[in-house]
């Protein structure tokens, strides 16, 4: 049995410190495809296929195409409400911070002012001989991966598989999981590690974990709460019964 709507919001009011971990569900509702479940990306393609430096090093034009074609699909895409939601409820918290393990940029499109990217930046990207960076948009959107002026093969700063998480990134989630009252977790399948590790990090620390998901996940059985539904819906609705009433 999970807690009751009351609970739930008698723990948001009384929360200091809200960290919202989320993955590509969020941004569902944006027109960005998620990676597993239905519809999901890696459903067709193998993830080793693409989200890998091998894969990359085995056909770059390959990857690098994939990647253009989500970064089309992002330059249409708005955030949606969740996104503006979680923006808007830094005036509701004392302190607020976004865990993300999307590439998509669009906490910060959306306004959120502390967003710790996990997996990186797809609108970034950088030489993989001598690391300069050439981020978007300065880059056209040609379809082969392009070369840098040193020769070198320029890919997205993003974490593939098998590769470290950004170390300071990734030692500021873990931060801001152990100091958290609240974690809201959106969106996520919870099997990509070292990620999903954190949500079980501000368990043992004493945090109240709220899940929004449209389907149970490995997580679900050790949150306090789990609300089924569209994160766009579910999260605006809860957030926005804490409001600060209007000045
Ligand atoms: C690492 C690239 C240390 C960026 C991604 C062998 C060798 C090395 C490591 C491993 C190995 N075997 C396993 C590992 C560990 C591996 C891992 O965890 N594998 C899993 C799959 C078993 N992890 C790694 O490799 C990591 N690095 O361990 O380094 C190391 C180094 C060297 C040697 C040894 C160890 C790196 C992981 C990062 C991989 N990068 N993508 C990109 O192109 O995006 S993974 C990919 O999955 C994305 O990054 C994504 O962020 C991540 C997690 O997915 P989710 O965000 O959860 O999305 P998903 O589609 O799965 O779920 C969506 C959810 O939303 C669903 O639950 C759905 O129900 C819900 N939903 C849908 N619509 C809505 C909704 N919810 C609410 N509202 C809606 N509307
Ligand atoms: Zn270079």
């Amino acid at each position: 049995m999970k807690d009751s709507r009351e609970h739930i919001l008698k723990k948001l009011l009384d929360a200091e410190s809200v960290v919202y971990f989320t993955g590509a569900g969020i941004s569902a509702e944006s027109g960005i495809s998620t990676f597993r479940g239905a519809g999901g990306i890696w459903n067709k393609l193998k993830p080793e296929e693409l989200a890998s430096f091998d894969a990359f090093l085995r056909n770059p034009d390959l990857v690098w195409e994939w990647y253009q074609y989500r970064r089309t699909v992002l330059k249409d895409a708005k955030p949606n409400a969740a996104h503006i939601a979680i923006a808007e409820s830094e005036k509701s918290f004392p302190n607020v911070d976004v865990v993300t393990q999307n590439v998509d940029n669009l906490h910060r499109r959306a306004g959120s002012t502390s967003v710790y990217e996990l997996h990186g930046n797809i609108e970034r990207n950088f030489c993989i001989k001598c690391h300069t960076y050439y981020n978007q948009p300065d880059l056209p959107f040609e379809n082969k991966a392009p070369k840098c002026e040193c020769g070198g093969l320029i890919r997205p700063d993003v974490v593939w598989f098998g590769e470290y998480l950004p170390q300071e990134v990734f030692e500021a989630s873990e931060q801001a999981a152990r100091n958290c009252d609240v974690m809201f977790v959106i969106g996520t399948s919870a099997v990509v590690y070292p990620a999903a590790g954190i949500p079980s990090m501000a368990i043992r620390h004493g945090a109240y974990l709220i899940e929004i998901n449209i389907e149970p996940t490995d997580i679900t059985y050790s949150v306090n709460a789990s609300l089924m539904g569209k994160a766009g819906e579910v999260l605006p609705g809860l957030l926005n019964e804490i409001k600060p009433p209007k000045k």
